[in-house]
């Protein structure tokens, strides 16, 4: 490979996460789509690529990784996205929740909890903050939802609470969805009720749990395109219950320091 070549100051690689995940086979079709011969998608964790992330800012080397918003990082670090003129990360993305075929008559009182569940990236990101910053998540969680009120009772609102009647709520250790699945649990042990199982396991699990009904829903759902081949091989065995927030994105995400604008430019 030439000297020069802009792909040599990255060694060759994109830092991705867990292989389940959507974002990671959108990059293997970036790498494909832009033609970035030699170029290799790291597999690992969320953690594991922030502490890469963080590695790199402070020696001030290029490196360049997938990312997401809503994302801590972006708060802590100064961070772009590379342009994808070709699309292939999709535009604006939305999280929506799915849960099993049947909770609706089975549980009601937390069906309808998550219907009404929607929020904001802002307010995700008090939590994510917080936890970035040490607290645990089930605290992260109690705190913000002391401080909010007022959406509590918007979402619970004449919701019947049950007594201690279990549920199951899936998600991958992702940072965004490790913050809204503990707010999800303080809300429906603390005001409606239930005994909550917070199950963390892979991608790919946590599609068949919700399909075969062991993980009765699950908030961590990016549409339409993160998970459309999850979506496309089980749609008919879930119920989509809608977004539970839009405006969400994915792509590449480099520290500003670097001086590439493009996704296209990797390839140069
Ligand atoms: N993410 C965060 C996930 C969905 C949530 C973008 C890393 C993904 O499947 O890629």
């Amino acid at each position: 490979q030439n000297e020069q070549a802009v792909g040599r100051l990255f060694d060759y690689k994109i830092i991705g996460i867990d292989p389940g995940a959507g974002i990671m086979k959108s990059t293997a079709q970036a790498i494909q789509d832009y033609d970035l011969e030699g170029w290799n998608l790291i597999e690992g964790s969320s953690a594991a690529m922030t502490a890469t992330l963080d590695k790199a800012i402070r020696e001030e080397q290029p490196i360049v990784l997938t990312g997401w918003t809503p994302h801590w990082m972006f708060n802590k670090y100064d961070l772009k996205y590379l342009e994808d003129p070709l699309k292939t990360y999709g535009d604006a993305e939305e999280i929506h929740t799915i849960a099993r075929l049947g909770l609706a008559d089975d549980q009601p009182s937390a069906y309808e909890f998550l219907k009404r569940f929607h929020w904001s990236s802002d307010e995700m990101g008090e939590i994510m903050t917080s936890m970035q910053n040490g607290q645990a998540p089930n605290k992260a969680a109690a705190e913000w939802a002391a401080a909010h009120k007022d959406r509590i009772e918007e979402w619970t609102k004449g919701i019947q609470p049950v007594t201690g009647d279990k549920l199951t709520l899936g998600y991958v250790a992702w940072d965004s969805e490790i913050a809204s699945t503990h707010l999800l649990q303080y809300i429906l042990e603390n005001k409606l009720g239930y005994k909550v199982t917070a199950l963390q396991v892979e991608a790919g699990p946590m599609w068949t749990g919700v399909a075969g009904g062991d993980i009765d829903a699950t908030v961590a759902v990016w549409l339409p395109l993160t998970f459309a081949d999850y979506w496309a091989k089980y749609q008919d065995m879930v119920e989509d219950l809608g977004a539970n927030m839009t405006g969400v994105r994915t792509g590449l995400v480099v520290p500003s320091y670097v001086d590439i604008d493009s996704i296209e430019d990797l390839k140069k």
